[in-house]
């Protein structure tokens, strides 16, 4: 396997917890790192923030946290930022795919090392960072795929999908749908009739279903979104139009947060595509290898799972976020 593009598969994201360093006879100058994160916009999100804070805490890692109220201008000044403050490491987890180039080139040459967590970037050059930790995002869409088509073979007729896709552009977004579209694509009767973005938010989730139902009502069969905040918003659209979400309409989501077990153990939701938000320790034992000029794996994947309405309740006592 080559080297620089080894991927290392990280089995169990929290046994990477970073072993703190034994000190040496003279304290060792404190890691800083500038963390830019897209800001509070679903469960995911907030788990992730919390993540990133204990794990630094616990590596001894002093983070300058930045959120950017999901807008990708402020996730750029906070980055300029970090090169006048001389950090050592920037983590990014950009809103977005493009546009970065110039920015990332900049932190290059004020030679401060570069982690993207969680979302990645579709620049060209990826000597602008060293690692990017985060998962397989086709391959969620692809689980959320298999998943209806597996159930599609107990189902009659026409399977009509409606679709909420996540931030227009983001990284999960682009491909999550790819990976949905790839794994329905066998099968002619199954049909995304609108797709359309609900900014991985619950209230958008909610507007945009409501706006499916209006416009399609009784034909809709499946909704797939790219994340569990977007799905706990529609289903309070579909129950509000008098309809049994997960029954009426099928309901497909992707992240496993808190609220989407409490959504399966309702009988609301069918399925949630995991992807777990806590990167925070594999990021900070990265950040010191790096520092300490160690070679990281350019890509580390964590591992994901399908978490179906009927295992929920033996699943929830265990979830970690
Ligand atoms: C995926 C992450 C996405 C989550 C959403 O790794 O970037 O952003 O699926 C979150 O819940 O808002």
């Amino acid at each position: 396997m080559n080297n620089n593009r080894r991927t290392v598969l990280a089995s169990a994201l929290a046994a990477s917890i970073a072993v703190a360093a034994p000190m040496s006879a003279f304290a060792q100058k404190k890691i800083v790192m500038g963390f830019s994160q897209i800001g509070a916009e679903s469960e995911w999100r907030t788990a992730n923030t919390n993540s990133m804070k204990s794990a630094a805490a616990a590596a001894g890692i002093e983070l300058k946290f930045s959120d950017a109220q999901q807008k990708q201008e402020n996730q750029i000044k906070a980055l300029r930022s970090f090169i006048a403050q001389k950090v050592d490491v920037i983590a990014l987890t950009p809103v977005v795919e493009s546009g970065w180039d110039t920015v990332l080139k900049e932190i290059k040459d004020a030679k401060i090392p570069l982690i993207l967590m969680d979302r990645s970037v579709d620049s060209k050059d990826t000597s602008l960072y060293a690692t990017h930790i985060g998962f397989d995002f086709v391959k969620q869409g692809e689980m959320a795929g298999q998943w209806l088509v597996e159930r599609a073979k107990t189902m009659k007729g026409d399977i009509n999908v409606v679709e909420l896709q996540g931030t227009v552009g983001s990284a999960p977004a682009i491909d999550r749908k790819k990976g949905f579209e790839d794994a329905i694509k066998g099968n002619s009767n199954i049909k995304i009739i609108r797709s359309q973005t609900g900014d991985f938010t619950r209230a958008k989730g909610k507007e945009v279903m409501e706006a499916f139902l209006k416009a399609e009502g009784k034909k809709i069969n499946v909704l797939y979104a790219h994340n569990d905040d977007m799905a706990i918003g529609a289903i309070q659209a579909i129950e509000e139009a008098g309809l049994k979400p997960a029954k009426d309409i099928l309901v497909i989501s992707v992240d496993g947060v808190k609220g989407a077990f409490e959504a399966m153990i309702a009988g609301k939701l069918n399925v949630s595509v995991e992807c777990s938000p806590l990167l925070g320790p594999l990021v900070m034992a990265t950040a010191k290898d790096i520092v300490a000029g160690k070679t990281v794996a350019r890509r580390i994947i964590g591992k994901d799972g399908v978490y179906p309405m009927e295992t929920a309740a033996k699943e929830f006592p265990s979830r970690q976020y």
